[in-house]
């Protein structure tokens, strides 16, 4: 067997699978008190600060911040506590943070129980 070939193979290998696997994320954290109009500025402002970090979306309506970072230099719990440290604490929001953890446990003891099961399933779905 040709080993050179067979080590450039490999290499070339683990170069594309982890370009694959490394890169950009997209992320939408839950941000606690933006209680004023200049407070979403401070969130990007401390979001952008942070090393990886591509682009940030803030929103005061919906209180969240959207963040695109390369999973390879920063990670989620970077971000959260850089807007921690701004004042401003989040969290990954998503189908399964806490409160949605809840909800979908609430709604499985509801369907054990019997009743609400279109509901049930809805949110299992
Ligand atoms: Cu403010």
């Amino acid at each position: 067997m040709n080993k050179p070939l067979a080590y450039a193979t490999v290499v070339v290998g683990i170069v594309a699978s982890s370009s694959v696997m490394a890169g950009d994320r997209t992320i939408t954290l839950a941000v606690k008190n933006m209680d004023c109009a200049a407070c979403p500025s401070i969130v990007k402002g401390s979001l952008e600060a942070v090393p990886g970090v591509a682009k940030v979306a803030v929103s005061f309506k919906d209180k969240t911040a959207t963040v695109i970072y390369d999973d390879a230099k920063a990670d989620v719990n970077q971000l959260t506590t850089a807007t921690t440290k701004a004042g401003y604490p989040s969290s990954p929001k998503g189908r399964f943070n806490a409160s949605s953890i809840d909800h979908y446990l609430s709604a499985l003891r509801r369907c054990e129980n019997g009743d609400h099961v279109d509901r049930c399933l809805s949110v299992l779905l």
